[in-house]
């Protein structure tokens, strides 16, 4: 049977070819339409209609920001399905275009600023093995970060921090997946750049002890999106007393969480610190908090009201607008950010309108803005910031 089709193939190729040879080309698009640009609704999806590399399959390709999705969901706690938030973020991104990326209020548009920004697709990790994903994620991470970059002057124009080898490093925004893929990316970068910060936007703090967590039975289950800062702490790749949350607002099994909360290296801005101080109180607290050093932001999207992200995995009422967090976000310009997540978009919950797949593939464009606009010099110097208790 196989051979029949075979030969047919072969045969209806070649009369192919032999009319081809006889007619003059007809392309009536290419003679009315020849390069006209995908709309907003066209063209396969990636995300923010960028060009698409499978990057885990061609080790030279070569680019400055990297898209990269890691579609992992096997250690949540309570509503699965993150593990289509990569495909959401980049369905929500789908009105946003490079030819029109620019941003009236930041003055750059991050997709023709000079750093070259690809969809290097996603790490396949297995669903089956929780333990063997987080390896996979790690390695699929790793070697996105040890690929050629594209445009060291601009990088060194912007003041990006070199690794540690003395060499530029592309950054990554990971498009997750559940929250538990942040510790082998914290693996993954503290090993090109020493321990880092981490600026965590969620309603919840993630640095439970597994000892205390409920349902951690086994070394396995420890390992879980409501404990992996604890073990990022226990494994030095965060440094210590220098990482904060913002918008905080679940409960606690009592206030040991919160001392060990303050034993793995954060400080925490609750989610009504929003009403008594302002979004501009908040924003000097954390860069105050986090200096000049590497910092990683990791943003979970229940850090949101559900009213406006209902798309995640574990829900609190009390949560921050889109417009408030991206104001938040704007504020971060000139910070030494080195790596971005977004995680916890489970689009089975969202509405049909995608109104959180949309809002967190604009943070991703806002993440894509603090790399272009680059690191405040200043920042890289000794700079006093004002303490929480001056403001
Ligand atoms: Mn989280």
């Amino acid at each position: 049977m196989y051979s029949s089709v075979s030969a047919l193939l072969c045969l209806s190729s070649a009369i192919g070819a032999l009319a081809h040879g006889n007619h003059a080309k007809v392309d009536p698009w290419n003679d009315d339409y020849a390069g006209t640009p995908d709309l907003s609704f066209s063209g396969v999806t990636s995300f923010a209609h960028l060009p698409h590399v499978k990057c885990l399959d061609k080790p030279d390709t070569a680019f400055d920001i990297a898209l990269l999705g890691v579609p992992f969901d096997s250690a949540v706690s309570f509503r699965p399905g993150a593990r289509f938030g990569p495909y959401a973020l980049r369905s929500g991104s789908r009105r946003q275009r490079p030819d029109r990326g620019y941003s009236s209020r930041l003055e750059v548009n991050p997709y023709t600023s000079g750093l070259y920004v690809l969809d290097c697709g996603d790490v396949p990790v297995t669903p089956f093995d929780p333990a063997t994903a987080i390896k996979q994620v790690k390695a699929g991470y790793k070697s996105v970060l040890h690929h050629p970059v594209v445009n060291e002057e601009e990088m060194k124009r912007l003041h990006m921090q070199k690794g540690l080898d003395g060499e530029y490093h592309p950054r990554i925004i990971a498009l997750g997946g559940d929250h538990t893929i942040v510790l082998p990316i914290l693996d993954a970068v503290s090993e090109v750049y020493g321990p880092v910060s981490v600026i965590h936007f969620d309603a919840h703090i993630d640095t439970w002890n597994p000892n205390r967590y409920v349902g951690s039975v086994s070394l396995q289950a420890d390992v879980n999106h409501g404990t992996f800062f604890w073990h990022a702490y226990e494994k030095g790749f965060i440094k210590g007393n220098s990482s904060i949350h913002a918008g905080i607002r679940t409960r606690f099994a009592g206030p040991q969480d919160l001392d060990d909360d303050v034993t793995a290296g954060f400080d925490l801005i609750h989610t009504f610190d929003i009403d008594d101080y302002g979004v501009d109180w908040i924003s000097e607290k954390i860069k105050a908090r986090i200096g000049n050093g590497p910092v990683v932001i990791s943003l979970d999207v229940d850090v949101m009201d559900p009213s406006i992200v209902p798309a995640t995995g574990t829900p609190e009422s009390g949560g921050w607008t889109s417009r408030e967090l991206r104001r938040i976000l704007h504020s971060l310009v000139g910070l030494n950010v080195v790596a971005f997540d977004v995680v916890e978009l489970s689009p089975a919950y969202d509405t049909q309108g995608e109104i959180s797949a949309i809002a967190a593939a604009d943070m991703v464009y806002d993440f894509l803005s603090i790399l272009a606009l680059g690191v405040d010099q200043e920042s890289t110097e000794e700079k006093t910031y004002h303490t929480v208790d001056e403001l």
